[in-house]
């Protein structure tokens, strides 16, 4: 008797809220940590736009649980990643760590996604050995040596003999100098100074009059993403958009979302990345209006897909597990996961947890007013190649 009035309370319970009873439904939740303040903000805003966009389109349930989506700043600085990753391990009881701005913050909270076996979806930071750090990362942003040795390959096939680097000197940077240089000599060309500029408050002038003395064909600049707005104002500053040096590197430098308040010296500037706005597909054309429209004012760069398509594979594993948030299980659901992202098809390596994806070729353009990187030739199923070559 009493359990049936206590089942009728339930069911009126639910009536009244018009849906399933709460407590019938669980909830996983996810903990997003980003930079959403210091010098890395706009990364932080783009991934957490996507995330939210992923959210909207494709609603907050999934395999019967009720996902939920914590936001968290780490204004860029790793002793606070792992910090906060802790935090939402023991009092939120999160499933997911995702988010992960820059390099630094995804090394130091690696060992916690080792010891708590939560996955940990790594949405923008791109040095190859990340995915090495953890069992239970997962990558769906890059690395740095996917876009630098095509680029390599690209300036070696175009008359581009001799080249400067000039990177900003911390890990990604390392590998984006390390596999343009070694590309590039295999194919011919000269490196004839590699430069590294601090990661804090850059000054990109005394390295540019640098390289106006060496007078290089090209020189060749890995920043990390909205630091290549500094970069571009000093490069015309100095002159050297009118030295006939050619600007290449890998996309960060003429990210989508600085671009374009870049001035028309940027146009020609060839890069090789894994998305620009300005992909032709059908499906990124949908994910543009939808993104601008959530978001008045911004325009989606390479961070936002990295994080638009880490919470799409963390809605596959849980449907793919029905619900179940065991670590291990959700790893080997997410292991050779493949789909179509808005920068083209993409799969998730079942050996080394890391993004396979098309790498495309871009130049700096003018379309209706606006600056774009127009992708014109592309390479598909590009892995990170220094764990290849570590094989
Ligand atoms: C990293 C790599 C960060 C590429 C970036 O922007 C980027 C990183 C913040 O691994 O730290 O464009």
């Amino acid at each position: 008797m009493l359990r049936r009035s206590f089942l009728a309370a339930l069911a009126a319970t639910a009536l009244a809220a018009g849906s399933v009873p709460a407590a019938a439904q669980e909830t996983v939740k996810i903990g997003l940590i980003i930079p959403l303040t210091g010098p890395f903000t706009t990364t932080g805003k783009q991934l957490e736009a996507a995330a939210r966009l992923y959210m909207q389109q494709n609603g907050t349930t999934v395999a019967g649980k009720k996902i939920e989506l914590i936001v968290r700043d780490d204004a860029g600085r790793a002793e606070n990643t792992a910090r906060i990753a802790g935090e939402l391990i023991q009092n939120d009881k999160v499933s997911f760590l995702a988010g992960f701005g820059l390099t630094p913050l995804a090394m130091a909270t690696a060992p916690i996604a080792t010891n708590s076996k939560i996955p940990m979806v790594v949405m923008m930071a791109g040095t190859s050995i990340i995915t090495e750090r953890s069992p239970y990362i997962v990558r769906t942003s890059f690395t740095l040596g996917q876009s630098a040795v095509i680029i390599a390959d690209w300036a070696a096939q175009n008359k581009i003999k001799k080249v400067v680097t000039l990177v900003t000197d911390y890990a990604p940077g390392h590998d984006a100098e390390k596999s343009f240089v070694d590309q590039f000599k295999s194919k011919g060309g000269e490196t004839v100074e590699s430069l590294r500029v601090p990661i804090q408050n850059p000054d990109f002038a005394p390295f540019l009059q640098r390289v106006l003395d060496a007078k290089p064909d090209a020189l060749y600049v890995f920043t990390p993403s909205g630091v290549g707005a500094i970069l571009m104002k000093q490069f015309v500053e100095r002159g050297l958009d009118k030295s006939g040096i050619r600007l290449i590197g890998p996309g960060d430098i003429t990210d989508d979302d600085v671009l374009p308040g870049f001035g028309d010296a940027a146009i020609g500037v060839v890069t090789a990345h894994n998305y620009s706005t300005d992909h032709p597909s059908a499906k990124n054309k949908e994910y543009v209006a939808a993104f601008k429209k959530a978001n008045p004012g911004m325009r989606p760069n390479f961070a936002s897909v990295g994080g638009y398509d880490g919470i799409h594979l963390i809605y596959e594993a849980l449907k793919k597990t029905g619900g179940k948030t065991d670590g291990d299980a959700l790893l080997t659901a997410m292991k050779g996961h493949k789909w179509e992202s808005p920068r083209g098809p993409i799969s998730i390596d079942p050996e080394t947890r890391d993004i396979v994806q098309t790498i495309y070729i871009r130049r700096v353009e003018k379309k209706n007013g606006e600056l774009y990187n127009v992708e014109f030739a592309s390479f598909p199923d590009v892995k990170d190649p220094v764990k290849a070559q570590k094989k």
